[in-house]
């Protein structure tokens, strides 16, 4: 028994030295990686709701500096990403002892000042050895101060106006210790056509939040979150991104979140999640109206019989809403 004993906390030690030589390893050998979760019920107001609960925090790990990092006072962050059919989202969580916003009369650029940038290469299939941008490659600003601005110096810039119409969104609250900044920017604003925004995608990801604090000196540092080689290249250089894949939606996510199903009713729907054929029970001369989360119309059908049969195959993927005169049902198309 005492000789079993031994020769099991023998293997532990062992396997202990090895994991952790393997873990140093890793850390060096293979690129930063993140989850972004499908959550929905995400309102842009600089506040974190419930919501948030489930997405993955990550921290800023390192300094453009390449020396230590600094006081974190100073520059400091963690952030959030969650994403939908139609958004990503982020909620960053940033210390910085002195705030100095981007302003017309500064006479510094957007970069200059304190802000956050984050980095999409959204096609890793056709990188650029040297890491040179890609057509896929984007480069997207924040600007603490500076609400209704979003700028990029490279890569698939549709333009801000562009965004604005697609439902780009930010908004900043400071916090006394720094500044929180909740955003969603559109999926139509970053993805190439060829690129299909479902539950397994992987694509490069990155996130820079540069820091000035002084009016006369320009921004004096960047942290970031993936990028460990000291010197600040995201901009034009896609091998410094980790990768981010997005998990959940598209059946994986319960579809109890947001709007509540009527629980007395006798419609049942099936199957659930659904490919094509999505059968409705329990509707004898009802109307029925599909809409997606947002409460647009998709489909509507009046029901001859008690149980119909509708053809969602060419519904994008996503939770969707059945409502019959006041009743409603969810499902997932896949
Ligand atoms: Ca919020
Ligand atoms: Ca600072
Ligand atoms: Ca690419
Ligand atoms: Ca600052």
């Amino acid at each position: 028994m005492r000789r079993d004993l031994l020769f099991r906390s023998l293997v532990m030690m062992i396997a202990l030295v090895f994991g952790a030589n393997m873990l140093v390893k890793a850390q060096v050998a293979t690129p930063r990686t993140t989850e972004c979760k499908f959550i929905e019920g995400i309102t842009v107001d600089a506040d974190m709701e419930a919501a948030w609960d489930d997405a993955v925090e990550e921290t800023l790990n390192y300094d453009s500096g390449g020396a230590d990092l600094p006081d974190p006072t100073d520059r400091s962050g963690t952030f959030r990403t969650a994403w939908d059919n139609d958004f990503i989202y982020f909620f960053f969580d940033l210390k910085d002892d002195v705030l100095i916003p981007w302003t017309e009369e500064s006479g510094k650029a957007e970069y200059e000042t304190d802000n956050v940038e984050v980095f999409f290469n959204m096609d890793l299939s056709n990188d650029n050895e040297d890491g040179s941008y890609t057509s896929d490659a984007i480069q997207l600003r924040f600007n603490q101060g500076l609400e209704d601005n979003h700028q990029s110096n490279h890569g698939n810039w549709k333009g801000s106006e562009v965004y604005a119409d697609d439902g780009w969104e930010y908004m900043i609250t400071e916090t006394g210790e720094g500044y929180v900044l909740e955003a969603k920017i559109p999926w139509v604003g970053i993805r190439p056509e060829e690129i299909t925004i479902e539950e397994g995608l992987e694509f490069g990801f990155e996130v820079s939040f540069g820091d000035a604090d002084d009016e006369t000196n320009w921004r004096e540092g960047i942290l970031t979150w993936a990028n460990d080689t000291g010197a600040d290249n995201s901009w034009q250089d896609t091998r410094c991104f980790g990768v981010m894949k997005l998990v959940g939606g598209g059946g994986a996510v319960d579809p109890g979140t947001g709007i509540a199903e009527s629980a007395s009713s006798n419609i049942q729907i099936a199957p659930n999640p659904v490919n094509n054929l999505l059968k409705i029970s329990g509707v004898a001369n009802q109307n029925i109206a599909i809409t997606n989360l947002m409460g647009q119309l998709v489909m509507e059908i009046n029901a001859a019989a008690a149980q119909v049969e509708l053809d969602v195959a060419g519904l994008q993927s996503g939770i969707y809403l059945v409502n019959v005169n006041g009743a409603i049902k969810k499902f997932v198309k896949k």
